[in-house]
């Protein structure tokens, strides 16, 4: 069987291409030959550098006091799930026993661990790891520091592949590290904040895709914002904790984001205590990453008098100086004298233009330069982010940025009733020059936002390689858990929510790009006369819209999804059967039944207004409206296809 092609992209097969090598070859030669299952996000590089290796029932960890106690948990775990009901550890140096698979895994200047990748070195650069099968029944993974263990675990977690009735390690070779520092995503929209179960998933999800930031900004939690001064009641500082732990176990920074804009008193000293007790509070809990953003307030007017006299007329220059003054201080004050604490991160008043200001002189010229700042790109929802604009915002700033990524949040109005399951894109490559990483700000709906999300962090880790292309079929696949049949239903729903607003005029993702593509076709030949050969195209594609949900709610698809996306879901039902019934319609017609195209036209007309009045439910800012579904590509074959039936 063909490998298709997305799969081979990042794979690299010395000499030849994996089909050529496999056909004809001995098997152990075809074993060797055969690509090296997808990976993502996309390695720095990949080989297939030897056989697979076959998981015995009975394996051994090679680990010491260096080794990542996260990355053991997993890799454990992951045997165990693929066919090794003993798994035991022994110290370097020390007997491993026979027939079983030997694993090490540890830090990057261990001698067996040096040894056993050879050549392969671990890279130098941060949160980077190496991979391979030194020999029969052997597997290392090397770390440069716990992130990078965690990550080569993370990447053999995606190496597993059947081998006879049980399951082998696919012998690849990989050599792999972040090009941007920090990778995650930003709840930082509008509207309900998810819940405690929403975030569990997220920081999950985020361990999955070598993410290593979650941002918690959410706009409407009260504590976070116009309540910031306010203490946490008991219960809500032990729900934050949990979050917090669980973030840690999987390698995830949970940042802390507070907000006092929007009433903060620059020259109060009560003001600057309640602030510093509010993150004491949760540094106490085990947070060790903080934001203090000043998004979304008004910077020309002072909140006490006090900053008058401090700080002069209030105005843009004067709002710098506050604004750089705080967190200075917070800077040396908090962060510096709190151990483990990572730099303070900021959102600017000014966070979508490229236009210098008296504003961004101030931080430009005063703010400390370990305060890492973030940008949303030329727009708060830009078409398209360039290296050159990156570079010009690196510069107006003094330092490289932290992309702030409005998408795939949904909480603005011309998003209003819209799932955003486009693949992310029209970010170009080169942007890790310029940038030291993105958070996408997600949807209301937690499940759905990771699809985008998964081509956000892929992008960070390998901008050079990114390619929506082979990047969103995996996010989707991965949603359908796998299973071939719910990934096609996942690509075909998918597609009729894959509009994407911007702040400019036109949307930068169209909708329904591959529905578009047929329907276009189908006029084509319908117009030309070939009304059969029109019909035989379309047909199964209309299908496939109106089995989509069934497909999608047979218990493949991760549970979540298939909650939230339920408006959607139940609208896709009704409106793949007016399609269905219009397009049968429209061919009974041309051959000369009209009973059958008015019967069918009549059910495709109440389909349709049944499909109309599905309603989202009340989870984001712009309240109840229609669950749109190919909006505009869709509709529009149905009307143009019933005209061409009535006359
Ligand atoms: F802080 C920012 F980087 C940012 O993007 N702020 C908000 C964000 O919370 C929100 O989710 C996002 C998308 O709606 O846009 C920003 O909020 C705005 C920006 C506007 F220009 C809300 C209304 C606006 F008119």
């Amino acid at each position: 069987m063909p490998v298709p092609t997305r799969f081979l992209a990042a794979v690299v097969v010395a000499g030849a291409t994996a089909a050529s090598l496999a056909i004809g070859a001995s098997p152990a030669a075809a074993t060797t030959a055969i690509a090296v299952p997808p990976i993502a996000p996309t390695p720095q590089s990949v080989t297939r550098a030897s056989a697979d290796v076959r998981v015995p029932g009975s394996a051994v960890l090679v680990t010491d006091s260096a080794t990542d106690p996260a990355a053991k948990d997993l890799l454990t775990t992951l045997l165990q799930q693929h066919g090794a009901r003993s798994v035991t550890t022994v110290a370097p140096g020390q007997p491993t026993g026979h027939g079983r698979l030997v694993v090490r895994l540890g830090g990057a200047d261990r001698p067996d661990i040096v040894t056993a990748l050879g050549s392969l070195t671990v890279p130098d650069q941060a949160e980077g790891y190496a991979l391979r099968s030194p020999k029969p029944a052997e597997l290392a993974v090397g770390g440069r520091d716990a992130a990078g263990q965690y990550y080569g675990v993370q990447t053999l977690r995606q190496l597993f592949v059947r081998s006879g009735g049980g399951w082998a390690v696919s012998g690849a070779a990989v050599r792999d590290w972040p090009n941007m520092a920090l990778r995650g995503s930003i709840e930082g929209f509008y509207g309900p904040p998810w819940t405690t179960e929403d975030r569990l998933r997220q920081i999950g999800f985020l361990s999955e895709v070598k993410a290593n930031s979650y941002v918690y900004s959410a706009k409407d939690d009260a504590y976070l914002r116009s309540r910031w001064r306010d203490p946490y009641p008991a219960d809500q500082l032990a729900t934050l904790g949990q979050l917090v732990h669980a973030a840690e176990a999987q390698h995830v920074d949970f940042t802390y984001a507070l907000s006092p804009g929007v009433s903060i008193c620059f020259s109060s000293p009560s003001d600057y205590a309640a602030l510093t007790a509010k993150l004491q509070s949760v540094y106490d809990l085990g947070v060790r990453s903080f934001s203090m953003p000043f998004d979304d307030i008004s910077y020309t007017r002072w909140n006490c008098d006090a900053d008058q006299t401090a700080y002069g007329a209030p105005g843009q220059a004067a709002a710098g100086k506050a604004q750089v003054t705080l967190l200075n201080t917070v800077t040396s004050q908090f962060i510096k004298t709190h151990d483990g604490a990572r730099p303070l991160q900021t959102v600017p008043t000014e966070y979508s233009d490229l236009a210098d200001s008296p504003y961004k002189t101030e931080l430009r010229e005063h703010l400390d330069p370990s305060v890492v700042v973030q940008w949303t790109g030329t727009a708060v929802v830009p078409s398209s982010i360039t290296v050159a604009q990156a570079q010009q915002v690196s510069t107006l700033y003094g330092r490289k940025v932290f992309l702030w990524d409005n998408y795939p949040v949904n909480d603005y109005e011309e998003s209003a009733g819209r799932l955003l399951l486009a693949p992310y894109g029209h970010r170009e490559a080169g942007l890790s020059q310029y940038l030291n990483g993105i958070v996408s700000n997600p949807m209301n709906q937690e499940a759905a936002s990771e699809i985008a999300e998964f081509g956000a962090t892929d992008f960070a880790w390998n901008d050079a390689a990114y390619s929506p292309e082979r990047s969103w079929p995996l996010a989707l696949s991965r949603m359908a858990g796998g299973d071939p049949r719910a990934s096609a239903a996942m690509e075909v729903f998918a597609d009729l929510e894959h509009l994407a607003p911007s702040s400019d005029p036109t949307p930068w993702q169209p909708q329904a790009p591959a529905l578009a593509a047929k329907t276009a076709s189908f006029w084509q030949r319908w117009d030309a006369g070939d009304h059969d050969g029109a019909a035989r195209e379309l047909r199964p594609y209309a299908q496939r819209i109106k089995d989509a949900a069934p497909v999608i709610r047979d218990g493949r698809v991760i549970a979540a999804f298939v909650d939230e996306a339920k408006p959607w879901l139940d609208a896709t039902v009704l409106w793949g059967g007016a399609m269905t019934d219009q397009l049968d319609a429209l061919v009974a017609s041309a051959h000369g039944d009209p009973a059958t195209a008015q019967r069918l036209t009549a059910s495709a007309d109440s389909l349709t207004t049944q499909a109309k009045a599905v309603k989202t439910g009340n989870t984001n800012p712009w309240g109840v409206r229609q669950a749109l579904v190919g909006d505009g590509v869709l509709d529009a074959f149905t009307a143009k296809a019933r005209t061409a039936t009535v006359g």
